[in-house]
Formats: C-alpha cells, sequence, structure tokens
C-alpha cells in the first residue's frame, strides 16, 4: 500500500489543499491515481434504473460496497449516446442528516461529461457514498444510453484507502419524452416490425416476412388497421399476403382439408360482407375530431383518411365476390378478417385492410399477417411501409400512433435465414445406391401464418445408409407452427407436422397442422422416421398422383438400363427399371395423391 513517490492519501491532499485554485480539473486529472494494491470495491448504480428522461434528474450512486468504508471523493466521466448532458446539480452524500462541506472540482457537460466533487472534511466526517446527478437531454427520437467509464473514472476512499475499484457496471438506458433540444415525438402506440429484417438469398427464391403491428405497452388493443407496403418492383414481386393467425373461426375453415377449388375460393373475402359496416364507423369516427388538434394529428389524420376513404374502393369488389361465390356457412363466429389485400407490382405496393367487429370484446394487442414476395432480380433494397393506420378503442382521435420498421432484402448472394435439413429414407432403398446417389427433391414449408407454402429444389445426396440428405434454404419468419412438404422426383409428396415424425406402416402417418419450430440458422430434421413413397414419375413431369400412367410408363421401360430409362422409372436406384420397381409402386397403392 506504500508508494513512495506518491501515495494516493498524498494525491488527495493535494486535491484538497489546491481546491480553491482555477485550474482543479488538471489536479484531479494528474494527481488522483489508481493504486495497484488490493482494493475495496465500489458499485455505481443509476436511478432511475429505467424509465423515461425528462422527469427527474439522473443520478449515479456511488458507494463503496463494505457499509463499513468511507467516501472521500469522486470524479464521474460518462459517455452518453443519444443524448447530452447539459448540466450538472451539486452532488451529495447518501448520509442523512449530516452536512459535509462538499466541493465541486469539475463541471464538464456534454456527451462525454465528467463531474468531480471532494469532501473538504476531517476522515470522521467523511460519507458513506455520493451521489452525482446532472439533467440530461434527448438528441433524437432514440433511446438514450448512458454508461460510466470506469477507466476515467475513479472513487477515492478515506485518505489512506487510496482508490476504490468498481464493481462491474451497466449502463443505463432511457426512452425521450421530447425533453430534448429538438422536439421528440411521445413513444408510439404501435411498432409495425418485419420479421425477418433481411432476407437474403438467389434469383427465384421467396422473401417471406411477418408483419407484426403490436401495442408497445401490450395493452392497446387492434380494431382494424390499414398498411401500405412499398417494395422496388424490379427486384421483388409481390405475390401473397396471409391474414393474422389468431382470427377466430376463419383460419379454421381456410385450412379445412377441402384440397379441389380452394383457389377458386379465396377464403378471405367470405367474411366481408357482414364486417364492413363495422369498419366503417371507426373510419368516420378519426375524420371529426381532426380540425384544431395539436400538431401531431393533421399529419396523421390527413392520410389515415384518404387512406380509408380509399377502401370503399376496395370495399366494392367484394360483393360481387360473395354474390358469385354461395358460400353455404359464413362464418359468423368470427370477428375479425382481412377485408382487401392488393398486391399492384407495376407500383410495388402491397396493401391490406384487416377489420374486426367494433362491437367485438377480445381483440388482440398483436397482430401478424405474412408477405410472400418472389426474387425476380439481383439487388438490395429496402421493404418499407409507406402508409399505416392502425385504430383501436384506447386509441386517441381513433388513431394510434405507429413506429415504422422497415426490412431488407439483398438479392444474389445466395442464403437465407432458414436453413433446413433433412435426412429422408427413400422407399426401396436400404442401402447407399451403387448406381445413383443423388435426386433433386422439392422441399416445401407452409402453415406459419404463410398465404401458400414456399418451396425450394435442391440436390439431396445418400448415406451409406440409404438416407437422402440435403439442405434447402428459405427466408421466413422464424415460427413454431410450419408444416414441411417433401416431394422427392419419384415419389408423392409427404406433409409433416412433426419434428420427429413416425410410421409403423408406409404412408400411415398423416398430420393436420404444422407443429414444426423454424429458427435463423440451421433446422435439422431426421424424417428417416417415415418414408417416401416411389410412385409419382417421370421426373419433372410429376402430376401428383399415384395412377396407371405412373404404372404404364415403367411398363414400358421394364429392362432398360439407359440414363433416360432410369431417370425416369427406376424407382429403386438399382441401375435397371424392373420388377421391384412396378412392385413399390403398388405398394404406394394405386391412386394416392400428394399429401398438401
Ligand atoms: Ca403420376
Ligand atoms: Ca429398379
Amino acid at each position: 500500500m506504500i508508494n513512495k513517490k506518491i501515495t494516493p492519501r498524498l494525491a488527495f491532499f493535494i486535491v484538497v489543499g489546491l481546491v480553491t485554485m482555477a485550474s482543479m480539473a488538471k489536479f484531479v486529472n494528474t494527481f488522483i491515481f489508481r493504486t495497484n494494491a488490493a482494493q475495496s470495491k465500489v458499485t455505481a448504480d443509476f436511478a432511475p434504473a429505467t424509465g423515461t428522461l425528462g422527469d427527474s434528474p439522473f443520478r449515479i450512486v456511488l458507494k463503496p460496497v463494505s457499509t463499513a468504508e468511507k467516501v472521500s471523493g469522486v470524479d464521474v466521466t460518462l459517455s452518453i449516446q443519444n443524448g447530452t448532458l447539459t448540466s450538472w446539480s451539486p452532488c451529495k452524500s447518501i448520509d442523512e442528516g449530516t452536512t459535509p462541506v462538499i466541493k465541486p472540482l469539475v463541471e464538464n457537460i456534454g456527451a462525454t461529461p465528467r463531474y468531480s466533487c471532494v469532501v473538504l472534511d476531517k476522515d470522521v466526517n467523511l460519507v458513506s457514498g455520493l451521489v452525482v446527478s446532472g439533467a440530461v437531454q434527448c438528441s433524437g427520437t432514440a433511446p438514450v444510453i448512458i454508461s460510466l467509464d470506469t477507466v476515467k473514472s475513479q472513487v477515492s476512499g478515506p485518505v489512506e484507502g487510496g482508490l476504490y475499484a468498481f464493481n462491474p457496471v451497466q449502463n443505463v438506458t432511457y426512452t425521450c419524452t421530447g425533453a430534448g433540444a429538438t422536439p421528440t415525438p411521445v413513444p408510439s402506440d404501435i411498432s409495425a416490425e418485419f420479421e425477418p429484417t433481411t432476407c437474403k438469398g438467389d434469383k427465384g427464391s421467396s422473401c417471406n416476412y411477418a408483419l407484426t403491428l403490436k401495442s408497445n405497452d401490450g395493452l392497446k388493443k387492434i380494431s382494424g388497421y390499414y398498411v401500405k407496403v412499398a417494395f422496388d418492383k424490379s427486384i421483388l414481386k409481390g405475390k401473397a399476403i396471409a391474414s393474422p393467425a389468431s382470427v377466430k373461426g376463419l383460419l379454421a375453415q381456410v385450412v379445412a382439408p377441402t384440397p379441389p377449388s380452394a383457389i377458386n375460393n379465396p377464403p378471405i373475402v367470405a367474411p366481408t360482407a357482414t364486417p364492413i359496416p363495422g369498419v366503417l364507423t371507426p373510419t368516420v369516427a378519426v375524420a371529426t375530431p381532426t380540425p384544431g388538434s395539436n400538431d401531431v394529428t393533421p399529419g396523421l389524420i390527413a392520410t389515415p383518411t384518404v387512406g380509408l376513404t380509399a377502401t370503399p374502393a376496395l370495399g366494392t369488389p367484394t360483393p360481387t365476390v360473395v354474390a358469385g361465390t354461395p358460400s353455404p356457412q359464413p362464418p359468423k363466429e368470427a370477428t375479425c378478417s382481412m377485408v382487401n389485400t392488393d398486391v399492384d407490382n407495376e407500383k410495388g405496393i402491397m396493401t391490406m385492410l384487416y377489420v374486426c367487429d367494433s362491437a367485438s370484446t377480445d381483440l388482440k394487442t398483436s397482430l401478424t399477417s405474412t408477405l410472400t414476395f418472389d426474387s425476380i432480380a439481383e439487388g438490395e433494397g429496402t421493404l418499407t411501409i409507406s402508409e399505416v393506420q392502425v385504430v383501436g378503442p384506447q386509441a386517441l382521435g381513433g388513431l394510434y400512433s405507429v413506429n415504422k420498421g422497415t426490412a431488407k432484402y439483398i438479392i444474389g448472394q445466395g442464403g437465407g435465414n432458414v436453413d433446413v435439413k433433412l435426412k429422408l429414407r427413400m422407399q426401396g432403398i436400404v442401402k447407399k445406391p451403387s448406381k445413383r446417389d443423388s435426386m433433386q427433391v422439392r422441399v416445401g414449408v407452409g402453415d406459419g401464418g404463410l398465404a401458400e407454402p414456399v418451396y425450394k429444389t435442391v440436390e439431396f445426396k445418400s448415406d451409406d445408409n440409404g438416407h437422402f440428405n440435403g439442405t434447402a434454404s428459405f427466408n421466413l419468419p422464424t415460427r413454431k407452427d410450419y408444416k414441411l412438404l417433401v416431394k422427392c422426383e419419384h415419389c408423392l409428396q409427404r406433409k409433416v407436422c412433426d419434428k420427429d415424425a413416425k410410421e409403423e406402416e408406409a404412408a400411415s402417418y398423416s398430420c393436420d397442422k404444422g407443429k414444426v419450430e423454424l429458427k435463423n440458422g440451421s433446422n435439422n430434421f431426421d424424417l428417416s422416421g417415415i418414408v417416401q413413397l416411389a410412385c409419382d414419375i417421370p421426373a419433372g413431369k410429376q402430376d401428383g398422383v399415384c395412377n396407371s400412367a405412373d404404372f404404364a410408363l415403367v411398363r414400358n421401360l421394364l429392362g432398360k438400363t439407359d440414363d433416360d430409362a432410369i431417370r425416369k422409372a427406376d424407382l429403386n436406384f438399382d441401375g435397371i427399371v424392373n420388377a421391384i420397381d412396378f412392385s413399390l409402386m403398388t405398394a404406394a397403392r394405386i391412386n394416392i395423391a400428394d399429401v398438401k
């Protein structure tokens, strides 16, 4: 603890002695050294620990870990992101009822402010801790992050104790309320975010984004929204918009296994007729309060009104469709519906209008719809929300304020946020085939809020056990309710809802809704518990059904060993079209179709 040249004790005496001198900061710099001896610890606690800036001053409480130890002075340097410290308040003792003489030494303001004060009193009157406080202003809308620079900052103990070491110090983040030099907007009610935030893929792949509108405080209910998303039409081609999955009743019907004619009967249409009146009510309410409101609302109101007035136009086509579709069972229990979606690839705009019956009591505070795009050219761009209006019972003036997120797309550099790695067992192949060990497999991902499944065809290769392995990359929101669709080039498609799908008997596994979780990065699924059913041929011209045409092809090519014949009709990869292939088809049974 003894330093022959200059001890902390001496340093402090010098500081204290020169307290009245002009260039005190310099002396603090020069003479307060960190001792290398074993150090007692001091904690630095930020107060308030969270919250909004502007209501109360920002404070740091510095005190030794051991309550027996005392503090004789502090020298604090902060680092502030997105804000500045505009003034310091005199530092104070944390001890109540005492009034030690405390003298400020340094008071620098700005983004890396510094404050130093010392207790000018006898050792016995040193304090248990000091509170340093100041006013911090936001420099923009972003939250202010304040951290203590523990390298530059110092807390000194009783004179003979030298300097304390800092216990690990966390930084503190405050939201801004407009206390800043520039007017900071009030935190928004709703945030509109895309996930994933970047879609990376090759031309021809698809980009799927979940667009979530979510109450920032988890309390504000959403009874409807209108969103217009803009994209670069030369890079992306808008394909589909899927309604939020939380819709009661509706979705069940959408997913209901009605394989044929589902395309001609877009399920979104049916509910339209009923909810529309309900929708328009909130809209009108929005328009009325506009005149003479504060400066924020007019801007917001102006756009919504236009957008929503435009909606009748969107609404108009619907009755026609309804009329055309004699829907026998209108889903009355449905309280919410996607009234209209529009994909305009001429302008690079996707719009959607979603509304709930205004009488609905179980409105959600978060709604996710999924947007699907095809990548049509290489390049980069940003998906933006060019217009958004969100209504709900707690919206002042009818509309919530919305924080608009963006998402990127980078096409031409491969990859995807989700890699689906599959191990497949092929019917009739029990070890690595000698003649041929690879094939094309179309991997699809559906459910998970997607309007329709997305597919990717990739090469799968056989391992020594005759299992075929391959990886397909997708750009998909991370969710837990996906289904996987697997179709190899001579097989019927299998649908997989469970990550560990199994069956005792070929083709006995079946499932309804997807329960497969896809995370960012690698997702491995061993699907060798089920078998890929050989039958639907030829590669490239599969019709999705195992029928007489497939049988006929094998029959016609029986005994052939040429590449073309093998590619078309050798189902067990033994290099010849033979009776085995025929029997595999029989096993798959006639008239079985792809499972979707
Ligand atoms: Ca077929
Ligand atoms: Ca064969």
